[in-house]
């Protein structure tokens, strides 16, 4: 409820951001060394606010926070991990984003602090997505399914539109940011001409919005390393262990080339992967081309 309300607030921003000049950067830079646009820090706010109202989350790790917020009580029993505004180049432009997040169990035998955030995506016990585009869309993950709910502006309150969401095993999409070629590797350049003359390229820069396309569609996003990004550039907390646990859920898989995100031990909240996340027979295949020696 959190999230949803959370939502609902953003949603409203966005509709609103040219009327009320909300839109365009802060002046300031995130720890990513991104400039900070006026839209993420006000998201990053309602959703803190948000997860401290609820009374059930004791700590939030954010994309646009250094350091995690820590609240609740003692008996706040969940940690959440997330990108408050996911497709920040996309604000101005009116072009779809979103929002993720990841959420952990507290461990109470352990004292809380940010080591408590830095835990394997497998050990999340949900996870969800907003997406801001032609409709609001709230996507929900947990053990007993993927579903979906679309805003009823009408009313603001979110509406159950899809209770049981699979991965369609016939997949026809690919997502990746084709202007990084020459800084891929040649078995992913290889990978990626086998996927171009079988599939159709679709990549709008928001993590949130390809991801949303290819699960309902069928279709595999791809964000591996190059040149400038050695540990590719999507981050492993926030964005890829969130987004491989709803495709888990609808039966895909997310790898970062050698092993499935969801078992990288983290080392740090802010960490980067390579990232690919889709139908598991196009993720198995880009992995095996990507190894080959
Ligand atoms: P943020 O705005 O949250 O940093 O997200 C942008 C993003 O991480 C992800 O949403 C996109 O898939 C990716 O970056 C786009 O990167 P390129 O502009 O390098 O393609």
């Amino acid at each position: 409820m959190a999230i949803a309300s959370g939502a609902v607030t953003v949603q409203n921003q966005v509709d609103r951001l040219n009327i009320d000049g909300h839109f365009g950067t802060t002046g300031k830079t995130n720890i990513q060394g991104e400039e900070v646009q006026k839209l993420d820090e006000s998201g990053n706010r309602v959703f803190i606010d948000a997860f401290k109202a609820c009374g059930q989350v004791a700590m939030v790790g954010s994309e646009e926070l250094t350091n995690p917020a820590i609240m609740g009580g003692d008996t706040s029993a969940y940690l959440v991990n997330m990108d408050p505004v996911d497709g920040s180049s996309n604000i101005d432009v009116a072009v779809s984003i979103g929002s993720i997040f990841g959420i952990w169990p507290r461990d109470f035998s352990n004292t809380l602090n940010e080591k408590s955030l830095i835990s394997k995506g497998k050990n999340q016990v949900a996870a969800a997505y907003i997406v801001y585009g032609s409709s609001t869309v709230m996507v929900l993950a947990s053990p007993s399914g993927v579903l979906s709910f679309t805003l009823d502006s009408t009313t603001g309150f979110f509406v159950l539109t899809n209770p049981d969401i699979v991965l369609p095993t016939k997949w026809k999409y690919y997502s990746i940011n084709y202007g990084n070629w020459s800084g891929f590797s040649k078995n992913i350049q290889d990978s990626l001409i086998l996927l171009q003359s079988h599939y159709s390229l679709r990549y709008v820069g928001s993590l949130v919005a390809d991801f949303h396309r290819n699960l309902l569609k069928g279709g595999v996003f791809l964000y591996p390393q190059d040149n400038a990004s050695p540990n590719g550039k999507l981050r492993l907390m926030y964005e890829a262990n969130p987004l491989t646990y709803v495709i888990k859920q609808a039966g895909g898989l997310g790898s970062s080339g050698t092993e499935d995100i969801l078992d990288i031990e983290p080392e740090s909240l802010h960490q980067r992967t390579p990232l690919i996340l889709g139908n598991s027979d196009a993720v198995e295949s880009i992995v095996s081309y990507e190894n080959r020696s």
